[in-house]
Parts: structure tokens; sequence; C-alpha cells
């Protein structure tokens, strides 16, 4: 039985004040109590993660970071690495966000490195897979959400069980649109499928969210599926009481 996983990612939102009263409305209601039977983490912009650390200490609710580099250290402006994420505390760290993908133009390859990087820092990758509008339309989401985890296993091999799994079609991301639990299902299923070729024992373990305009009034339906696991959370994750209705949705 894989427990509930709900993931905020707030992407690039907040403020110092903003953060302190949204954690606060946050643990107010109860998110503390949750965290004792589902996982919980918070991914929040890099400037924030010692604030954010702090604010989260002993609640059982993790940090996480939205994108990592895939090099230990040296000549790369502007670039954070897996180890001194670690240092602050992050748990968690997202890659392969199709907003990286989109506007920073990352690749399958770049994707598989940054989450062999987490690894190596001992934090778990949260490895984002999904496909476009226009793939969608074609008929090809399987075949795009196979090729980008593919990258993933040929680089990770035995170390998928230590990931977490993350499918968000792109044209659900912010939009309002949603697919039809049984539309989600069927690539969550497929994604878990992929993952036990590899390794049979990691496939029934590894968490696989659903990404994509979750909110409370879709949530119960997406996650009543055998193969989805939790969500990971954008807008809904900037709202206290949106995020608290999410994490009870199961
Ligand atoms: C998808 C999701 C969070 P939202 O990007 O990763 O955002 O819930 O706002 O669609």
């Amino acid at each position: 039985m894989r427990p509930l996983t709900i993931i905020g990612n707030w992407k690039m939102n907040g403020s110092l004040s903003a953060n302190q009263q949204l954690i606060q409305a946050m643990l107010g209601l109860g998110l503390t109590d949750l965290a004792k039977s589902a996982r919980l983490a918070l991914c929040v912009p890099y400037p924030y993660l010692i604030q954010v650390a702090d604010l989260l200490a002993n609640s059982g609710i993790a940090l996480g970071a939205q994108d990592v580099s895939d090099h230990p250290n040296g000549a790369y402006t502007g670039d954070v690495s897996a180890n001194m994420l670690q240092e602050l505390g992050c748990q968690y760290v997202i890659v392969g966000h199709s907003e990286r993908r989109q506007y920073h133009h990352e690749g399958d390859g770049l994707v598989a490195r940054k989450a062999k990087a987490a690894l190596q820092a001992n934090m778990t990758p949260i490895i984002c897979v999904g496909e476009t509008e226009e793939e969608h339309d074609d008929g090809k989401a399987l075949v795009v959400v196979r090729r980008q985890l593919q990258a993933v296993l040929d680089l990770l091999q035995g170390q998928v069980a230590s990931c977490v799994l993350a499918y968000e079609p792109v044209w659900a991301i912010g939009t309002g649109k949603v697919p039809t639990p049984a539309q989600a299902q069927d690539v969550h299923r497929e994604l878990r499928l992929q993952l036990a070729k590899f390794d049979a024992e990691a496939a029934s373990k590894v968490a696989i969210l659903y990404g994509g305009s979750l909110k409370p009034d879709n949530a119960k339906d997406l996650l009543a599926m055998p193969d989805i696991d939790g969500g990971l959370v954008g807008g809904a994750s900037l709202n206290a009481q949106d995020f608290l209705a999410l994490c009870q949705a199961s």
C-alpha cells in the first residue's frame, strides 16, 4: 500500500511575509496531523528555502526545491547543486517540470542527470513527465511519457525505487482543464508497467503523482484511481484551505 503523497509546488510565487502567513495558516488548520499518515512536502523558490525550513521545523512536512544542477560544483553561474539543497534541509527536488523543459530547453538526458544528482545527495527527485496539447491531440501521450521516463530509467537503473514520478499533462497545467480520472489512470498505469520492466518491486512502491490544475473539487475522483498516489499541486498549494482540502481528498 502506497501512502498518499501531496507535494506543493509554489513555482515563482511568495514573499517573506506571504510565506509566513501561508505556512502558519496551514499549520493552524492541522496539516501537521495529516502529515502523520500522508507524505507532505512544499517545494519553494531557492531564496525561501531557509525561511521555510525554519517554519516547517518539527511539522512533519518536508522541504523541497524546484530544480537542481546536474553538476556537483564549479563554474555554473546561477545554478544550485544538490549538495547545497541537501545542506539546507531539502528532502525533495522537482526535476523535468514542463516549465523547465519549455522555457529552459531542458531535454530528457539533462532531466535524467538532474535526477541522478539529487539521488547522489540523498534527496528524492520528483521526476515530471507529460505531453503537450498538440501531442495529446495527436494521440501521442503514451509515446511521449514513455520516452521521457525511459531516459531516466536508462541512467538510474536500480535507483528508481528512491524516486517519485509525476504525470503532468502540459495542457492541464494552470489551465483548469483536467484529464478524466480514467484518462489519467491509463497513463499512470502505463508508467508503472514501464517501471516494472526494470524493477517489479520498485514499481509497486514508487509514488506516481498527478499534476495539472489539481483542485479540491476534482481531486477525490483522480486520487481514487489505483495508480494515482497523490498530487503535485501548483496553484492550490498557495491557499492553505485548498491545500488542506487536497490532503484530505483521498
Ligand atoms: C502543474 C502544477 C504543479 P497547477 O505545473 O506542478 O501546477 O496545479 O497550478 O496546474
